[in-house]
């Protein structure tokens, strides 16, 4: 879209026009990626961050010397005159001065808002509690590997806005329930929520209205990919709306069968290609290469192609990564483990026992729904970071636990506690941003650690 048409839908969609005054909140990735983009249209901006000396400061006012920045706290005149707000997804709409301008007329719109009034292109949406990262670059591949010109981004990393390119014939974007509570009109083509599971609560009041927030990822028109063993999934279907479901327990849509003792990733009747051809273990990613067949099905990819991509994705980082095998104990890296549903996936997938590191913070969880696992899977445990001692009193003396400062004294412990056979799993449970800038970090500290073993 040039720029005539991109004010045009600016300004139907969200009453943005030249002679607004939007006030970005937060310098961080997406609030650089507003400022780019609001100084590419000629709409003035101003910035505010509660940090004193915000990571980007620095890089934007080199790029953009004149725009006004506040630092070191939200400043209330900034907000007076603002006619619209652009919150960053870390910064809560619970914040009294955002309030306070949205009551007195601002209008709250997200870098997701302006990206969808910028684009005729289809667009799928990505979000859940878990694999949302996973999926999103699944299916980003699949569409490459059928010939489109495909961007992915999004709460994956790189920020929606950057995307936009006049070549892009497709957008796959992961979105969080940050985003999605800030956004108005995205207008998916096809989206979907993979699962829900308690997360965030520190910022949602119950998981209800977390599920909501993820619900409204469905525009009218949207085709829906739903998981149909998610009960708050399930819920979200909506009559007249074109569904397709994905189970690993249920035999309709995208769903696994057994045939000549064989396990078949199936649509419908259709066979697409064996489990066993999957490099990537554990349950929770055969779910989540279901997901990716049925939303490349609902753009109308080639089924060879998706499966051809399936075969050859080994999975990202820090999630369920293996590090080394030292004397027989397996390091396994998922740092991205930062809620309940991620571990309980991650001890589900072992047949022998683990040495779990966990902690950090809980976002407002209850660590209790991971006891019984727990017990269940791993021989003892080592907690780290804000919330170690949440998870060790929900545990109340079931199973061995031990403390660890850090990451690096975690490996330390566990190198002496683990015995040949077993693995060695970091899969927090919790953030990682009581300790750690964030979960790469985290993961980045235990794998160096790990191999400082091997070495
Ligand atoms: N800030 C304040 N006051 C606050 C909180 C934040 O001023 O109370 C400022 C910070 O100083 C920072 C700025 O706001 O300078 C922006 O920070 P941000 O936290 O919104 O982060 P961004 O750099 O804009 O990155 C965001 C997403 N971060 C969050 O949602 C926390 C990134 O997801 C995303 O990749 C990026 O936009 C591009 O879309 C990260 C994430 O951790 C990976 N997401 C959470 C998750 O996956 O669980 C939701
Ligand atoms: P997200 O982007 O939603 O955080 P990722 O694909 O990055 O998802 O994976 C995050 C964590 O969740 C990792 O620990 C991974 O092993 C786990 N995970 C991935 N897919 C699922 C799923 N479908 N159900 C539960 N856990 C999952």
């Amino acid at each position: 879209m040039n720029r005539t048409a991109i004010l045009k839908s600016l300004n139907k969609q969200l009453s943005l026009t030249e002679s607004s005054k939007v006030l970005i909140v937060g310098l961080g990735a997406t609030g650089f990626s507003v400022a780019k983009y609001l100084q590419q249209l000629g709409i003035k901006f101003a910035i505010v961050d509660s940090r004193d000396k915000p990571p980007l400061n620095d890089a934007l006012l080199q790029d953009y010397p004149d725009t006004p920045v506040f630092t070191g706290g939200f400043d209330k005149a900034a907000f007076d005159v603002a006619t619209h707000l652009v919150v960053s997804p870390g910064v809560s709409l619970q914040e009294e001065v955002i309030r306070k301008a949205i009551f007195s007329a601002a209008i709250l719109v997200s870098d997701i808002d302006l990206f969808a009034c910028s684009t005729m292109k289809p667009i799928v949406a990505i979000t859940g509690s878990n694999g949302k990262s996973t999926v999103t670059t699944m299916l980003g591949e699949m569409a490459k590997a059928s010939g489109i010109e495909t961007a992915i981004g999004g709460n994956l990393g790189v920020p929606a806005l950057d995307l936009l390119d006049e070549k892009i014939e497709l957008y796959v974007i992961e979105l969080s329930s940050f985003q999605l509570e800030r956004t108005s009109v995205l207008g998916a083509k096809v989206a979907t929520v993979l699962n829900v599971s308690a997360d965030h609560l520190d910022r949602h009041a119950d998981i209800e209205s977390y599920a909501k927030e993820k619900q409204s990822i469905f525009s009218a028109n949207s085709v829906m990919v739903l998981n149909e063993d998610d009960v708050l999934v399930k819920a979200m279907e909506r009559e007249g709306s074109e569904v397709l479901t994905f189970t690993l327990k249920g035999k309709n849509g995208f769903h696994i069968e057994t045939q000549n003792e064989q396990e078949w990733l199936m649509n419908a009747q259709q066979a697409l290609m064996r489990k066993s051809e999957l490099p990537l273990e554990g349950l929770h990613n055969t779910a989540n290469a279901l997901a990716a067949l049925a939303l490349g099905t609902a753009i109308g990819l080639n089924v060879k192609a998706m499966c051809n991509v399936l075969r050859e994705f080994k999975g990202l980082n820090h999630r369920m990564q293996k590090v080394a095998k030292i004397k027989g104990v397996t390091w396994v890296n998922d740092s991205k483990a930062t809620n309940i549903g991620a571990c309980i996936a991650a001890l589900k997938g072992y047949q022998h026992k683990v040495v779990l590191i966990a902690g950090g913070d809980a976002k407002g969880a209850d660590m209790g729904e991971l006891i019984s696992i727990i017990n269940n899977k791993a021989r003892c445990v080592i907690l780290m970071g804000k919330d170690a001692d949440k998870i060790e009193q929900a545990l109340n003396n079931s199973i061995p636990s031990y403390r660890a400062a850090t990451v690096k004294e975690a490996v330390e412990i566990a190198a002496k506690l683990a015995l040949e056979g077993e693995s060695v799993l970091l899969s927090p449970a919790c953030a990682s941003i009581d300790q750690y800038k964030n979960y790469q970090e985290r993961g980045d500290k235990f794998t160096a650690a790990v191999m400082s073993l091997a070495a």
